[in-house]
């Protein structure tokens, strides 16, 4: 490894983990902006640049403008903030941090789903408000997991560990993918409509990106019915909102659980409405333990890059751009 290979320069748009930035800056050269905007780094900034390091924006117009860019490692396993496309066609690296937040996101998955359904969240809260000495016992829960058929939107890793964790909870698992996957024996449902008619709980892993938008509509939330849960930890755009608080407040279905919303941190007042959802600030892999492994993923790619020429985890939409240049 030769000192020159190492001394690229990253560019760190954004917040970034602080192990992930410690770490980048033992390494690399490092240039720090606000946001992913070419307009705030000067001309012999945008040429330096060879690597990114980031957990936010990362478009087509940011990549065109840094003519020596190589790799965007993304901290985080969804990279719909990454044009992934227009990197691969550039002929530059997308990387992302996947099998290190696996457990930890499936079981956010399982929190939410029995906070939902379970009321647990609301239990508490009437115990905290000095309610069960004055009026007595919480009400019964009209939810329970007990019985329920449970359907996953997006069967990659994620969604397997979910899944694994429901079959232990005695529920049967069906599943909606962009294809069919090979090794599982789990039911498989080629559209998003027939898995929700198929079960009444739906737990929702799917990526980001125009595919997936507002894939969750009003007809699938109809079809889970009246005794039907959403569980959303994959992304807010993959859900009608709107339709989403309508069902809620309707009784179109029981209850909700979100990790993950469309214009985050803003989450819509007609969800704050809805007393049956349970909704956490996008948390599912943020704990100590599970953020460290991460910002270590994203370090060690750039690393193997500038080392060894070669990506640890490299997106599929980029998995051509094998060999640094
Ligand atoms: C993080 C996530 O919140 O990995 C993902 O795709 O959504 C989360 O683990 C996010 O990456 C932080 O930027």
């Amino acid at each position: 490894m030769s000192s020159t290979q190492t001394q690229a320069t990253v560019l760190i748009p954004g917040k970034l983990h602080p192990h992930a930035v410690s770490r980048i800056e033992e390494r690399f050269r490092v240039v720090r902006i606000e946001r992913g905007d070419a307009a705030l780094l000067d001309e012999e900034a945008r040429r330096a640049v060879r690597g990114i390091a980031s957990a936010t924006v990362i478009d087509a117009a940011l990549i065109d403008a840094l003519p020596n860019l190589e790799i965007i490692a993304n901290f985080g396993v969804g990279y719909d903030v990454v044009d992934a496309a227009h990197a691969g066609a550039r002929g530059v690296m997308v990387t992302n941090t996947p099998d290190v937040l696996t457990e930890e996101v499936a079981d956010t998955a399982i929190g939410l789903l029995i906070n939902a359904v379970r009321e647990l969240p609301r239990a508490e809260a009437y115990l905290r408000a000095g309610r069960w000495s004055q009026e007595g016992p919480y009400p019964l829960t009209r939810g329970s997991l007990r019985g329920r058929s449970v359907g996953i939107f997006g069967m990659g890793r994620i969604g397997r560990a979910i899944a694994r964790r429901i079959e232990a909870f005695g529920l049967p698992v069906s599943y909606h993918n962009r294809r069919q996957v090979e090794d599982i024996d789990y039911r498989y449902h080629p559209t998003l409509l027939s898995l929700a008619e198929a079960v009444d709980t739906l737990i929702s892993v799917a990526p980001g990106g125009t595919a997936t938008e507002k894939a969750v509509n009003a007809d699938v939330l109809a079809a889970l019915g009246p005794e039907g849960v959403f569980v959303n930890i994959g992304r807010g755009s993959t859900v009608d909102e709107e339709a989403l608080a309508d069902a809620l407040r309707s009784g179109t279905i029981l209850a909700a659980g979100l990790d993950v919303f469309v214009d985050e941190p803003n989450v819509p007042e007609a969800l704050m409405a809805c007393e049956n959802a349970c909704l956490l600030p996008h948390v599912g892999s943020a704990s100590v333990h599970t953020r460290q492994g991460m910002a270590d993923l994203t370090v060690d790619n750039l690393i193997a890059w500038f080392t060894e020429g070669k990506a640890l985890t490299p997106v599929p939409e980029t998995a051509h751009v094998g060999q640094k240049r």
